[in-house]
């Protein structure tokens, strides 16, 4: 019997268990209310006893930090604000000395408005560099005089303004897809290519053992620069261009590039982030078996569960289990049958927290939520990818946070921005925009992390100002607490999730590499699968994600040996074997079968 995707579990993919950190908001040890690289290394215990087995770090290069890192000024120096290069070495070292691998975020589609090549570009129109970015003169010139942009791109990070940039002193507009200070490199250009790739070696010859590729599928644009179809039943000035620079034309032939002039030489491994893009055909031929591509990478439907098809990621839309149980079903199974590698996650730094979005994250149930969500992730196919925090159920940003105050992502500062300009006098509608944020607001999932109930949730000193308000519920939801958690008939969300963890590796055959089969497709609450190993056997899951009491009709051709665990009990559930299984609101249970 070979598993499907036999070849990851060969190179240790399928059993990487990341741990997702965003360093600035991990852990301060020097006072500056700024987490840090040596506030990671001190950390690699508590990582380790959860079950994480890689950690990828978001972007700590050098960088003016207006998207938090993901503006990148120097590929090969370390931002002060965490650290050194030793502190790297530092950390390489001792996650070796516990088997841990260290993946590094490669930010390539776009560089800093302050990185070296872009000063150089934006010098003059001679200048060696000028086509290392997208450079176009402007379209034309508006009644007052000023230049309009090459075409009606909308940025990314800020949909009411122009996905080009005018510089005054060349006359020309740069290409800036998510905001002005994250100018797209020209990636036609064999120099820039060849510059990615000296970087990509630079770490690995380093000690990281891969990358997490941040937009990958942007880097190739069309270059006719067509404007994008104006976005359904909106008055904008500026519309989303995806069509024409989402898994562009030449993106396969950078990946396989990339692949033959890089990744093989270190064994690397890598997960491609490809927002938008979800059609199965276009998928395998990166992550595919011979694709030559990448090892596996970041699909968003589950994370955009909630968006506006075709518009923007700030927009809210109703969804049901219905919907997790098609994006899941869809994934898993397309995998299986095109022996394709896939990532499984709920959470990063760009979503909202998990347990506010899917589940229920009042007091009453915030604990079963998270548990539920643990539940399903830790049962899928994949490389499981947990964000710092999600293993403890930390939740959304209160509402009634000052959003001016609070809130300190680019995205959510200009979309706010917008909604008063648009809607200040109209309270209704801008209680609507409003709404988005408190709901979508990337800010959500980059509180500092709850390590104990003392000020500041352990995350800085006491009489130091974070850089980031932390989450007030940090006296109930954090990690000494829960770790500390003992019950007779409980377990915490962290227990839960290492407990799931745990079992995730011991039967790999199953959980990791096993077959996939939603079942009970008709239910409007409850999601259910079955996985099937090699010699582990069957396994059902049945997950109520509604908030009431369910009878669940067990499939007829499923016998149940055991129910072997669920999120309501630190024990065996006790449960029907066969017929109608009663289920508890956001229960989930693992049951053996015959
Ligand atoms: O995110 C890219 C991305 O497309 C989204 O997740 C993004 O947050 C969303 O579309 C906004 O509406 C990556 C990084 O993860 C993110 O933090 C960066 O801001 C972005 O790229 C630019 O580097
Ligand atoms: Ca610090």
């Amino acid at each position: 019997f070979i598993p499907k995707g036999w070849w990851h579990s060969i190179k240790g993919v399928g059993k990487g268990i990341t741990g997702s950190i965003y360093p600035s908001s991990f852990l301060d040890t020097n006072q500056d209310g700024w987490g840090d690289i040596k506030g990671i290394t001190s950390k690699l215990d508590y990582l380790k006893s959860l079950g994480v087995n890689v950690v990828w770090i978001s972007p700590i290069y050098k960088s003016p930090q207006k998207d938090m890192g993901y503006d990148i000024a120097d590929y090969k120096a370390i931002d002060k604000r965490y650290g050194t290069i030793e502190d790297v070495d530092e950390l390489i070292v001792e996650l070796k000395s516990r088997d841990m691998k260290l993946m590094m975020d490669l930010v390539v589609n776009h560089t800093s408005d302050e990185h070296e090549w872009f000063l150089s570009s934006r010098s003059s129109r001679d200048s060696e560099k000028r086509d290392w970015y997208i450079w176009k003169p402007p379209s034309g010139y508006d009644d007052d005089g000023s230049p309009i942009p090459p075409n009606n791109w909308s940025q990314i990070l800020g949909e009411a303004n122009s996905a080009w940039t005018y510089d005054s002193s060349t006359q020309e507009f740069y290409l800036s897809l998510f905001t002005p200070e994250q100018p797209d490199l020209n990636w036609e250009n064999p120099d820039v290519r060849a510059a990615v790739h000296d970087v990509m070696c630079f770490w690995l010859e380093h000690g990281a053992c891969g990358y997490r590729m941040d937009v990958i599928n942007l880097i190739s644009k069309d270059q006719r620069f067509l404007d994008a179809p104006l976005a359904l039943g909106q008055d904008k000035k500026y519309h989303p261009g995806g069509k024409y620079y989402v898994n562009g034309p030449k993106m396969h032939e950078y990946l396989r590039e990339i692949h033959d002039k890089v990744l093989i030489k270190y064994d690397a491994i890598t997960v491609g982030e490809m927002p938008v893009v979800s059609d199965i055909n276009e998928i395998i031929k990166t992550v595919g078996r011979n694709s030559g591509e990448l090892n596996m990478i970041f699909i968003f439907d589950l994370v955009s569960i909630d968006d506006v098809p075709d518009q923007v990621r700030m927009t809210l839309q109703p969804w049901g289990v219905k919907d997790i149980r098609r994006i899941v079903d869809k994934w898993q199974r397309a995998m299986l049958d095109h022996d394709g590698w896939n990532s499984v996650f709920c959470e990063n730094h760009d979503s909202p927290r998990s347990v506010s979005r899917y589940t229920d994250d009042s007091d009453q149930y915030r604990d079963k939520g998270a548990k539920l969500l643990a539940l399903m992730q830790t049962t899928l196919s994949g490389t499981l990818f947990v964000y710092q925090g999600e293993e403890l159920g930390m939740r959304n940003v209160p509402r009634n946070w000052d959003i001016e105050k609070e809130y300190k992502d680019i995205e959510s500062i200009n979309f706010w921005k917008k909604s008063k300009a648009l809607y200040g006098g109209n309270p209704k509608r801008l209680a609507e925009e409003r709404k988005v944020l408190e709901k979508k607001s990337r800010d959500h999932a980059r509180t500092p992390m709850q390590w104990s109930a003392e000020p500041n949730a352990g995350f800085c000193a006491k009489d130091i100002l974070p850089w980031m308000r932390v989450n007030d519920d940090y006296h109930e939801v954090n990690v000494e607490k829960q770790m500390a958690h003992e019950s007779e008939d409980d377990l915490s969300v962290w227990q839960y999730w290492q407990r799931g963890l745990a079992n995730r590796q011991e039967h790999k055959d199953v959980f990791v590499y096993g077959d996939y089969q939603t079942v009970g497709a008709e239910s409007d609450d409850v999601f259910a699968y079955v996985r099937t190993g090699s010699d582990a056997g069957k396994w059902l899951v049945v997950l109520n994600f509604s908030g009431k009491e369910v009878e669940w009709d067990l499939p007829l051709d499923i016998r149940i040996k055991g129910w072997m665990a669920g999120n309501y009990q630190k024990g065996k559930p006790e449960k029907a074997v066969m017929g109608k299984v009663q289920l508890k609101p956001w229960e989930g249970i693992l049951g053996n079968c015959m």
